[in-house]
């Protein structure tokens, strides 16, 4: 299996879940941005207090502040990694790409995972996280629509894109997953 590796998928898809499964019995430093925002939210740094009403909108933080805190974590690092919720827009991706090549660490493989709508906002609601209320889920996912799942097609190009279905028990997609990053 890839050690150099990202997930992309709508909010709600399980990223989170299934990246923290998957980098434990690899191995892989598990670098999700969402977790490491909300941790300078909850450390009430400048970071997070910028951090906290942009995320609490359902909007995307700005690409410095975000591309900061990867490239920090990136540097003092030497072994495999799993990026969780980023890149989350082409400017992101493309920053990234500069990064790992100034780093010599290619991406080796990106998996999408996808589900319907009406399922991503059940799960998370049944969460309920401070950006979890349906207002704000709905507009993350037209966030995501505009903005992060164009980097489908980014990846796809290069023919480094995975696909599996998220639907189903926490167990069955991360057997989806092994299967597909093979
Ligand atoms: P994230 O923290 O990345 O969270 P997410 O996309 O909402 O959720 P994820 O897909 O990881 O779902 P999870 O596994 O938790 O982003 C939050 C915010 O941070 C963004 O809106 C943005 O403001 C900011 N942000 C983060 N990265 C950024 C970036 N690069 N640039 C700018 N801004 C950024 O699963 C969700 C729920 O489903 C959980 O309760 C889980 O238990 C449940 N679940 C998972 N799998 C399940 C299954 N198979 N069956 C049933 N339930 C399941």
């Amino acid at each position: 299996m890839s050690h150099r590796l990202l997930f992309v998928g709508p909010p709600g898809a399980g990223k989170g879940t299934q990246a923290e499964r998957l980098a434990a019995s690899h191995g892989l430093l598990h670098l999700s941005t969402g977790d490491l925002l909300r941790a300078e939210v909850k450390a009430g740094s400048d970071l997070g207090k910028e951090a906290e009403a942009v995320m609490n909108r359902g909007e995307l933080v700005s690409d410095a502040l975000v591309l900061a805190i990867v490239r920090s974590r990136l540097q003092s690092h030497s072994g495999g990694w799993l990026l969780d919720g980023f890149p989350r827009n082409l400017a992101q991706a493309e920053a990234l790409d500069a990064l790992l090549s100034e780093l010599d660490q290619p991406l080796q493989s990106v998996l999408l995972m996808e589900l319907d709508d009406e399922e991503l906002v059940q799960r998370l609601l049944a969460r309920g996280r401070a950006d979890d209320n349906e207002e704000v889920i709905r507009h993350r996912l037209s966030v995501y629509r505009e903005q992060t799942a164009p980097l489908i097609n980014h990846y796809e190009q290069r023919g480094q894109l995975k696909r599996v279905v998220s639907t189903g028990t926490i167990e069955a997609v991360a057997e989806r997953i092994t299967a597909a990053l093979a």
